[in-house]
């Protein structure tokens, strides 16, 4: 194995720099170049190149494995010059290190035991987190809150499995040995608790990447106002001629401490315009992907109108599980008697703080769950598992034969194998670790 090296803190000048050295020869090499060093202490010491001294440092030594990568480590604190950082890590390979690739040091850990797959991906939400709640999520399935959740569901699918099998193994003898009874309640449990994480996804993704919100109306409302109103930004294009926005704008703020991802769309009316026309199929894609829809109207229309509109909405796009909110723009300009909805003027910033309350009232609500489904990866993995299991449960409802079901069971085993890493491909490994920076 080789040693590796890299600057671990970020690109550019700061008050400190760490180098981090893992490998068998992560020691002797920092060695020839300050003081000797103790296990798991941070010594002060000069590092020297030949007769000329670089720089003072803090050196700690992590004696394998109880390092983070589980190999011998050094982590060399210097001031952050560029100069210092570049010369020390230089120094470090001519010496025989090489330069770490993107993500290696968390590569290298994952090999050597010291965290799952899941726990791997979740050092990287952690660095990316930029809210409160996606690095609290980040952290607790770093901890393995969500690592011990998969096992236990693991551990219940082995166990039928392996009942499962049993029955194979002596089904000429025709005994039973576990009752279906006992069978289906397993399948059960294992079908809610995977149903209960895929659900968790909804939560967890918004509160991650963001609450999905999309803005769709009729042409002209204001709806690429208020896009730029609530980011605080002159982000779209807003013009007074019907049908400026053709295509979708995307872009995202932090409303109340939860990252909210705002999509304003292009204005939904009947149009000969092949562009426009993409640009409309876009606006409902998006409203399906949202959790949230604003819909504006002028806040001139009356009530037929609205209800009119909201219901051609509804034969577009499944509505159910998502909060539409109407929002009755251009309230400057008058009103009309209708009652609901948030009356507001994009323009003028009326009634914008209300909007934005409403709009995170659902998330700020829920409680933040200690596990959640955050990454789509896992997503789609246990999809295929929940799929499989209730194979498995229509299986034994029909009395199909054993050995068909121990397929289906097989099949779900594979799927949690994979978000932990027992059974993942080079490939999926590499595509996870190269979203790592180097020196991580
Ligand atoms: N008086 C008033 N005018 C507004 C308000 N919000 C938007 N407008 C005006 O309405 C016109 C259309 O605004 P846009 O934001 O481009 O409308 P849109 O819904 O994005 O339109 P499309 O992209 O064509 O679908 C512009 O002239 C805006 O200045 C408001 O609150 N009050
Ligand atoms: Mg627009």
């Amino acid at each position: 194995m080789s040693t590796i090296a890299a600057i671990s803190t970020p690109a550019g000048k700061g008050a400190l720099a760490v180098v981090r050295l893992s490998g068998p020869e992560s020691r002797n090499i920092a060695e020839r170049h300050t003081k000797p060093l103790e296990d798991h202490r941070a010594i002060y010491s000069l590092f020297r190149d030949g007769n000329e001294v670089t720089d003072e440092v803090i050196v700690t030594l992590y004696e394998a494995p109880r390092s983070y990568t589980g190999e011998q480590m050094v982590e060399i604190a210097c001031h952050g010059s560029t100069y210092v950082q570049q010369k020390i890590l230089q120094v470090l390979i001519a010496d025989g290190a090489r330069l770490a690739e993107a993500g290696e040091f968390t590569r290298r850990a994952f090999l050597n035991g010291r965290l799952d797959l899941s726990q791997a991906e979740a050092v990287a939400d952690l660095i990316d987190s930029t809210n409160a709640a996606a690095s609290r999520l980040a952290l607790s399935q770093l901890r393995g809150g969500y690592a011990r959740k998969l096992k236990e569901l693991r551990e219940e699918l082995v166990e039928l499995t392996s009942l499962m099998e049993l029955e194979l193994d002596f089904s000429q003898e025709d005994v039973e040995f576990a009752d279906r009874g006992k069978l289906h309640e397993l399948a059960a449990t294992i079908e809610r608790e995977s149903g209960r994480l895929t659900e968790s996804f909804r939560l967890g993704n918004a509160l991650k990447n963001g609450l999905p919100v999309a803005i769709v109306g009729k042409p002209n409302v204001g709806k690429s106002t208020l896009l730029n109103a609530l980011l605080g930004d002159d982000r779209a294009i807003v013009s007074d001629i019907p049908g400026t926005t053709r295509d979708t704008v995307e872009d995202s703020t932090v409303i109340g401490g939860f990252q909210v991802r705002f999509v304003d769309t292009a204005g939904l009316r009947r149009s000969d315009d092949a562009i426009e026309s993409q640009g409309i199929e876009r606006s409902l894609r998006a409203a399906e992907r949202a959790e949230v829809i604003l819909y504006v109207v002028d806040a001139e229309e009356e009530e037929s109108a609205v209800k009119q509109e909201l219901a051609e909405l509804a034969g577009k796009v499944p509505l159910e599980g998502r909060s539409v909110i109407v929002v009755r723009n251009k309230a400057d300009k008058g009103a009309s008697s209708y009652s609901e909805g948030h009356l507001v003027s994009a323009k003028r910033g009326d009634g914008l703080e209300e909007l934005k309350r409403t709009i995170i009232e659902n998330v700020a609500q829920q409680e933040i769950p200690d596990v959640a489904l955050t990454n789509l990866r896992h997503y789609e993995a246990l999809t295929k598992l929940h799929g499989a299991i209730e194979h498995v449960i229509e299986g034994l409802d029909s009395e199909v034969s054993a050995d068909l079901v121990v397929i289906d069971l097989r099949d779900a085993l594979f799927h949690i194998g994979s978000i932990t890493g027992e059974v993942t491909s080079d490939e999926v490994l590499s595509s996870i670790f190269t979203r790592f920076c180097i020196g991580k």
